[in-house]
């Protein structure tokens, strides 16, 4: 049930003083080691000694995306070249790379997370994990990969891609548990029913450990009684360490947060104030165990809230709610601020349509012009041209009063829209820049 009982359910005072324990030396760590640190503590007049406790954070300096590009490549690195065991980096397709490293303390730490995660689902060292997460510099694949050693599980590295072949390996090597993108999971276990399986009967698959995007509750749904599993969400991103900074129990309600190695805040984006336990605003963690990369208040630009109230399953680590996007990915429809993930919530309570969908956004004059595509499902009658008109009109009167937006809606054929073996792509951005 646990894989760290001590940890994860140590009582929470003692928690707030490992914390604060930790907190001291990493703030010690970069003071001393990264030069960002030295200099942003010095501007604002404070030393690690002024952390006396764990309220004393606000004092300190945020890091943003921003500080990791321009320190490419190991300018936030804490350690000598001699104790990198390993280093990730983000794709650089909207800037400048980052490169975060990891000693290899930070990789053990890092596999107990997952670890615990693998746990959540039921899972042991008799298990047998298969990883459908891409595998090198993105952190899902190794991640996982390494989660599943930890435990002791058998490990199956498919890494993501040639999706016939891993629902045949799911079948044959008898997987428990799978680990990639929900867009992933849904495209493997639609594969499997076209291969003429039911994998929620026919597989032993019982536990699904999806993340790196958002998906909204009715396709968790489905991807979960495809497959027959329970589904645990897993949160993380590269520069922070990478999948199992946050994991779902089976009660769900939220991700409990590894709050032995993560001190988490949630800020008011625009005054960047801490708001109170409950309301949403955006994600900003303190690494309290990293040694390599240690990060002070890192803005994730991630948009959720901290659930206080006390675990069913036993954990005390505190939750965050599920995701709802992030501040970047937030659209601003003639004045109306929509996630994407509100749109799909609306899209998957329409049996007709699948779960598949592209925003696409245009310039139309001085506006901005937002095109939703989705596909009909392959029993819908799409050329009977009255029942799409209804559709369509109905589609549009529920986004109009679920989210108060008017968008232009596209209603194409089956399997019409790229499936993603790894992050969806759901806005694709045609707009040319304003300046
Ligand atoms: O996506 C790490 C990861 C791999 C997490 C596998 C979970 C599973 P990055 O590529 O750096 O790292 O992207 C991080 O992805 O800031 C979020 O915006 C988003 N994200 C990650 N997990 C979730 C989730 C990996 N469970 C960025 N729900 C983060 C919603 C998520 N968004």
């Amino acid at each position: 049930m646990y894989y760290q009982p001590e940890i994860e359910t140590m009582p929470r005072e003692e928690l707030a003083k490992l914390q604060l324990e930790r907190m001291k030396e990493s703030f010690e760590n970069a003071y001393e080691n990264v030069e960002l640190y030295k200099r942003r503590f010095d501007e604002l007049g404070v030393t690690p000694e002024d952390l006396t406790s764990l309220e004393d954070l606000s004092k300190f300096p945020f890091t943003v995306k921003q500080d990791l590009r321009d320190a490419y490549p190991f300018g936030m690195f804490a350690v000598p070249n001699k104790d990198v065991a390993r280093i990730h980096a983000s794709s650089g397709t909207t800037g400048q790379a980052t490169v975060v490293g990891h000693t290899a303390n930070d990789l053990k730490n890092w596999a107990d997370c997952f670890a615990r995660g693998i746990a959540m689902v039921g899972g042991d060292a008799d298990s047998t994990i298969q990883v459908s997460y891409g595998y090198g510099l993105f952190t899902g694949g190794l991640g996982a990969h390494s989660g599943g050693e930890a435990m002791g599980c058998t490990v199956i590295p498919t890494s993501s891609g040639n999706t016939k072949r891993q629902v045949q390996m799911m079948k044959d090597c008898k997987t428990d548990i799978l680990a990639c993108t929900p867009s992933y999971a849904l495209l493997i276990a639609d594969t499997a029913i076209e291969m003429g399986y039911d994998p929620a009967t026919e597989f032993q698959i019982s536990g699904g450990i999806f993340g790196a995007e958002p998906a909204s509750e009715n396709m968790r749904q489905e991807i979960a009684n495809k497959l027959g599993l329970q589904y645990c969400d897993v949160y993380g991103l590269s520069e922070v360490m990478g999948p199992g900074v946050a994991m779902e129990c089976k009660e769900r309600g939220g991700l409990h947060v590894a709050e032995d190695h993560f001190y988490c805040e949630i800020i008011d984006p625009d005054t960047l104030e801490p708001l109170p336990d409950g309301e949403w605003g955006e994600l900003v963690i303190t690494t309290l165990t990293r040694e390599c990369t240690p990060l002070v208040r890192y803005r994730t630009r991630d948009v959720t809230r901290i659930v206080a109230e006390p675990c069913a399953c036993g954990r005390t680590h505190r939750k965050i709610d599920r995701f709802r996007g992030r501040t970047d990915d937030m659209l601003i429809i003639r004045g109306v601020n929509v996630f994407p993930s509100q749109i799909e919530q609306v899209i998957t309570t329409f049996p007709e349509i699948a779960t598949q969908y592209q925003i696409i956004l245009t310039n139309k004059g001085p506006l901005d012009h937002v095109e939703l595509q989705v596909e009909t499902e392959p029993d819908f009658p799409i050329d009977e041209v009255r029942r799409l008109e209804d559709l369509r009109n109905r589609l549009a009167a529920e986004l109009k009063s679920n989210l108060q937006v008017n968008v232009e809606i596209k209603l194409v054929e089956p399997k019409t829209i790229a499936r993603s073996e790894g992050k969806a792509k759901r806005v694709i951005d045609l707009r040319e820049a304003k300046n």
